[in-house]
């Protein structure tokens, strides 16, 4: 009788405490969610995609096929315990992991850290979206990260294989500066980078050509002038240098003029891809603040680039950032979301189908289906 009494004793306090414990839980989820301004509107609904990996935390996914085989060469979150601020001082990356697939919906194979801040001689902090490329027997890794002086600019680090580990040259690409390389080899066997980033990605700060340190946080803050664009410079043969100055990628609406500073909706915020599909060039890109994924189609790598519309609506978080590949006849879009985490900083890659159609025109995707639009 004692004996029963003391047990139930025992499982009566278990009981209150586990039930104390889950309301413990979910309030501290809660807390975090408002924290980080992620959004509670859509975490019931459910994605079009799952995260390819959650042993890590991936973002910003460039992917190629090489070999055979998709290879994603992704941002590798972290949280560096760094408040939030517009400049994304949270995103406070230090190394690269490089995934691969054999399939769409295969396994991922994490192959491991590719390349370490400390191992890059002139970095200060904040390893962000890299790109990677192959010539001739070489895979070339291309990463922005900020120089000891807090200035962000665009490095090369090159390997035997696809999967690395990859070393980095001791400096700088000449003329590189701002975020998110994305490097695209055109059917001529040349090669372009493009690039930039506002607030943040520093490019407003460029515009007279020189860094100014002392520059907006944000945009050139003329909301009747044209918007600032993405760049364009093309590659040396031995792809370690830009061949040329870079040139301004031009993004016109239908009528032939340029998207202006407070088309917040349709104007460029970072994130460049370029693809080629039936002969027209098409450069997407993510609209930042408003959280579109859109593109713009062209008849040559450097544009212009006429305004088409959106390809993706907002994922959960605050940055949206993509690639597109094709592999074995469908293509794909690689982006991320926070499903994982709820944290706009600690994201994960996900990938799903892109369709053209008939038109040309990508049809649109919305990354939570039961979400209306
Ligand atoms: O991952 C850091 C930055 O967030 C990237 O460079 C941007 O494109 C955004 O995804």
């Amino acid at each position: 009788m004692i004996k029963h009494s003391k047990l139930r004793n025992v499982l009566f306090f278990l009981a209150v405490s586990g039930v104390f414990l889950q309301a413990c839980q979910s309030n501290k989820a809660k807390q975090e969610q408002s924290e980080t301004g992620a959004s509670d509107s859509t975490s019931s609904q459910e994605s079009l995609s799952k995260p390819l990996v959650s042993h890590i935390y991936t973002a910003d996914p460039s992917a190629h096929v090489f070999n055979g085989k998709i290879y994603i060469y992704p941002s590798h979150d972290i949280d560096a315990g760094i408040k939030e601020d517009d400049e994304g001082a949270h995103f406070a990356m230090r190394d690269y992991h490089i995934l691969s697939m054999d399939s769409i919906n295969g396994k991922v194979t994490d192959h491991g850290v590719g390349l370490d801040i400390k191992d890059i001689p002139w970095a200060g902090r904040q390893l962000w979206a890299p790109d990677a490329a192959y010539k001739n027997g070489t895979y070339y890794l291309y990463f922005p990260v900020k120089d000891k002086k807090d200035v962000f600019r665009m490095g090369v680090a090159t390997s035997k294989s696809p999967s690395g580990p990859f070393k980095a040259e001791p400096t700088p690409i000449e003329g590189s500066y701002s975020i998110d390389p994305a490097v695209f080899t055109d059917t001529d066997g040349k090669t372009y980078m493009y690039f930039g980033g506002i607030w943040g990605g520093q490019l407003q700060r460029w515009s007279s050509g020189k860094y100014d340190a002392n520059g907006s946080k944000t945009d050139l803050g003329k909301d009747k002038e044209p918007a600032l664009s993405a760049k364009v410079a093309r590659l040396s043969n031995d792809m370690l240098h830009f061949d040329e100055v870079a040139k301004d990628v031009k993004i016109i609406d239908k009528e032939g003029k340029p998207l202006l500073t407070s088309d917040h909706d349709r104007r460029f915020f970072e994130g460049s891809w370029m693809h080629k599909f039936n002969g027209k060039y098409y450069f997407s890109y993510s609209t930042g603040d408003t959280h579109f994924l859109a593109y713009a189609i062209g008849d040559s790598p450097y544009g212009p680039f006429t305004y088409q519309g959106n390809m993706m609506t907002p994922v959960k978080g605050w940055t949206t950032h993509h690639s597109i590949v094709e592999f074995k006849g469908k293509w794909y879009i690689f982006y991320h979301d926070t499903e994982l985490s709820g944290k706009t900083h600690l994201r994960n890659v996900k990938v799903t189908e892109l369709t053209h159609n008939a038109d040309g025109t990508i049809a649109l995707i919305n990354p939570y289906p039961t979400k209306k639009l």
